[in-house]
């Protein structure tokens, strides 16, 4: 598949995937103390709009930790959002964590973060989970990767309400 179709028939699916499972319960959060191997997004590898949503700062999710510089996903219309795409600094094994320290815009409570993730940037991606992000403190939220991978793809937006998601980081660990 090349990278010009991809990017197209990405964000539909995210949608359909925030759509389908966004009744369910969401994933727990909890703090995170970041050991020095963790690994850490190293390059940001696209970002766009979903539906007519936005994208700011789309590079903030790089570095080795939280540096409270943040990327900004937001619709401001239900099914309105984004996504970033993330490149690894090293391969996760199937099974490890993957965390985003994010948080919600105040009036954002419904803000909703899918994550999915590829061995290759231009692969197949693969859910990892949902969560709605509804503290606008900063949570560490954690998903585990269903499938080797390099590879993220942030995809914020709620088919029911609006969403505006900041991330400063994401990591393995
Ligand atoms: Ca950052």
């Amino acid at each position: 598949m090349n990278r010009k179709k991809f990017l197209v028939i990405t964000p539909i699916v995210a949608l359909l995937c925030i759509a389908m499972f966004a009744s369910l319960a969401t994933p727990q959060a909890k703090a995170q103390v970041i050991p020095l191997n963790a690994t850490y997004c190293i390059s940001e590898d696209g970002y766009g709009p979903i539906s007519g949503g936005y994208v700011g700062n789309p590079s903030n999710i790089v570095g080795t930790g939280p540096d409270n510089n943040w990327a900004q996903i937001y619709g401001g219309s239900a099914g309105e959002g984004g996504y970033i795409i993330g490149g690894m600094s090293a391969s996760i094994n199937s099974g490890s964590s993957i965390t985003v320290y994010a948080k919600a815009a105040s009036g954002y409570p419904n803000s909703a973060l899918s994550v999915f993730v590829s061995p290759t940037l231009t692969g197949t991606y693969v859910l990892a989970g949902y969560v709605n992000v509804k503290s606008t403190s900063a949570v560490w939220y954690v998903f585990t990767a269903p499938e080797q991978c390099q590879y993220i793809y942030l995809a914020g937006g709620n088919t029911s309400a609006p969403t505006d998601i900041f991330i400063d980081s994401v990591l393995s660990m």
